[in-house]
This record gives structure tokens, sequence and C-alpha cells, in this order.
């Protein structure tokens, strides 16, 4: 298990890596109160944060955002950019599939202004998960629709279904299936094929001039998982979370680790407490570090998967964080949209 002592020690070089950051953190503990806080020196809104795959969607939303779109309304377009880009395999058209070959989708959003949320799950046929979870969100009066009855209710809308499964992706599913167990009686290749189990999803959070704020969430989830399996991306408060009142969180990375803590809700229930949203990734990581099972932990009790949180406060602060150093994460405001370095808990070296 991970002691208290190593847990101080990442910290402390977690402290450091945020140091190196542009953002005050000292400035940055100033509470946030519910009527909203003042904006801090060296924060400016609007400001669009997401996972690095974001680079060209957190551009996207925040021209939007400045040109007076709805801050989730930009960020779906944001999100939708590599739904539809068939060479993201995380992610909507193109993203690789569950062990049955079949491409199923996960995605949640919640819109701060007016305190609403919704998701889908297992939706399969659809390029654009992030559309139709905002769709249970506008026209049904429940957050989360499953499978055959997502579907169907994305059909009824007038969504087009498509057969998301790419040949690339095929292919990639073909050789894991190969792989599986030597004594079936898929030929084994004993090249150096690789088996592809892309790490993606995209989270994207915004904070608009007027401190309005909004969070969404995508990914074809976990490659080859058992069918039916749903991660934490369409979990309203673990693969995204929003209140207008504090900032955004999402995540992506091994979504059973962050669905038992609940990671979305509990780094934005850090920024309403007034930590700064470096502080407040890093106390999401460790708690999800203490509720790792054993059996995930390595002999330096540290998880063997990566993780990462992105959060954007009220007043348009931002930050990544990662368990393991090495993540970047996007962000675009009045500077430009650029990658940045996620803060982290532990370091690549010895
Ligand atoms: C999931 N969080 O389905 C997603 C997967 C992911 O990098 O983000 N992979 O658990």
């Amino acid at each position: 298990m991970t002691s208290r002592r190593d847990f101080l020690a990442s910290t402390a070089a977690a402290a450091a890596a945020i140091a190196a950051r542009p953002a005050d953190a000292d400035a940055a503990l100033t509470a946030i109160g519910t009527a909203g806080p003042a904006p801090i020196a060296g924060a400016t809104r609007p400001v669009v944060v997401s996972s690095a795959n974001g680079l060209r969607g957190v551009k996207l939303a925040y021209d939007r955002i400045v040109a007076g779109t709805d801050t989730l309304d930009a960020i779906i377009a944001g999100v939708n950019i590599q739904e539809l880009d068939p060479d993201d395999q995380s992610v909507g058209l193109g993203g690789l599939p569950n062990a049955d070959g079949v491409v199923q989708l996960d995605a949640s959003c919640m819109h701060g202004p007016t305190k609403r949320a919704g998701a889908v799950a297992c939706l399969e046929d659809i390029a654009t998960p992030s559309l139709v979870a905002k769709a249970v969100m506008d026209y049904t009066d429940h957050t989360i629709l499953v499978g055959e009855g997502a579907r169907r209710f994305a059909l009824d809308l007038g969504f087009t279904p498509q057969n998301l499964l790419t040949e690339k992706s095929r292919q990639d599913w073909l050789r894991w299936k190969a792989r599986l167990n030597p004594n079936d009686f898929w030929l084994d290749h004993d090249d150096d094929v690789r088996i592809n189990t892309t790490h993606g999803t995209i989270n994207m959070n915004a904070v608009n001039a007027a401190g309005d704020i909004s969070s969404v969430t995508t990914t074809s989830g976990m490659a080859y998982k058992i069918p039916g399996r749903i991660g934490d991306s369409p979990i309203v408060g673990a693969g995204q979370y929003c209140d207008n009142t504090a900032g955004a969180a999402g995540s992506t990375g091994r979504g059973e680790a962050n669905i038992k803590i609940c990671g979305g809700f509990l780094t934005v229930e850090f920024l309403r407490q007034g930590l700064a949203p470096e502080v407040a990734v890093l106390k999401t990581l460790e708690r999800l570090v203490a509720m790792t099972e054993p059996r995930l932990l390595n002999a330096r009790g540290r998880p063997n998967f990566d993780i990462q949180f992105y959060a954007v406060t009220k007043d348009g602060r931002y930050a990544g964080g990662s368990l393991y150093e090495g993540a970047d994460f996007a962000v675009c405001d009045a500077r430009g949209a650029r990658l940045e370095k996620c803060v982290y808990l532990f370091g690549r070296g010895p």
C-alpha cells in the first residue's frame, strides 16, 4: 500500500510542478463564494479546457463562446470534431469496439446556468453521443438513456445511424481476438503485430465571460470491453460534473477507478472549498489512489493504470492533473490554443 510518506513526497513533487505553472497558486486559494468570485489576477475568461486530444476542439469552442454561443453548445461542437474523426480510435466514429466487435459509446454533459444534465450509455450506430446526451437533457425528464432505448430515442430525434466500426478498428479488434487464447482456432501472429488498446476519450469544460460554465465527456470506452460495460464518462459526477457557482471538472483514463470516487463531483467540491484547481485535481487523484484495490497496485503501492482530471473554476483558473508524469491537456483562452503539462502525483523516475 502507498504510505502517507509516499503521498507527501509525491505531493511535494507535484507542488514543484505547480510552481512551474503560470497560474498563481496562492492567489488561487482564494475561496470561491456562492455568489461567484471576482476574477483574480492571471485568470481570464472565457477559457476552455480539455483532454489533450481536444486541441482543435478547445479553439473551436473558444471562438464560438466569444461569438456568443452558449458554453455547452460550444464545447459539444468542440468534442464533435473528435467524435466524427475516424482516426481518433477512442471516441465516436472509428472508436475501438467491445469484445464482440460492436462500437458502444458513452457520453454525458451538464449545463451550469440551468442546472441540467443528460447522458447516454452503450449507444450504438450514432457517431455523436454528446449530442444525444444533450437531447436527453433538452427533451426528456430523464437523465440517462442506455443501449437500445438510447438508440431508438436518437433515431426518433432524427440522428442518422451509421456503421461506426472503421476498417482500421475492425482489424485491431481481429488482432486482439486472435491473440486471446493460444488454444483456439484463430492463428496467432508471432510477428510484431501490436494490439491497439488506444486510450482516449475527450472531456471538455468551459467558462464564458459572464462566468457561466458547462462540461461534456464522450468516449467509446475501454477497448474490447465486455459488451454492456459502462465507464465513468456517462456517469454524471464521475466522467464530468459542473456547478455554475464553483466550476467544472472531468476525466479520462480508467473509468472503473473514477466511478468509485465520483471524481468529477469530488473535484468540483474541492473547488467550492476554495482549493486552487491544481490542488483540487491532485487531491482527487490522492483519493483515487487511496480507493484503489490492492490487486491494481504495484510493488511500490502505485496503481498500474493512469487517469487524468481536468478542472476549470468560475473565475477562469484551470488545471489538468494526471496520476503519472508526462500527460498534457489542452486549453484555449485569449492567448490561443495550446497544450500544457498536467500536474502529477508520481514521477516516471525510479
Ligand atoms: C472509460 N474513461 O470508459 C473511459 C476511457 C478512457 O482513456 O478515458 N480511456 O472508462
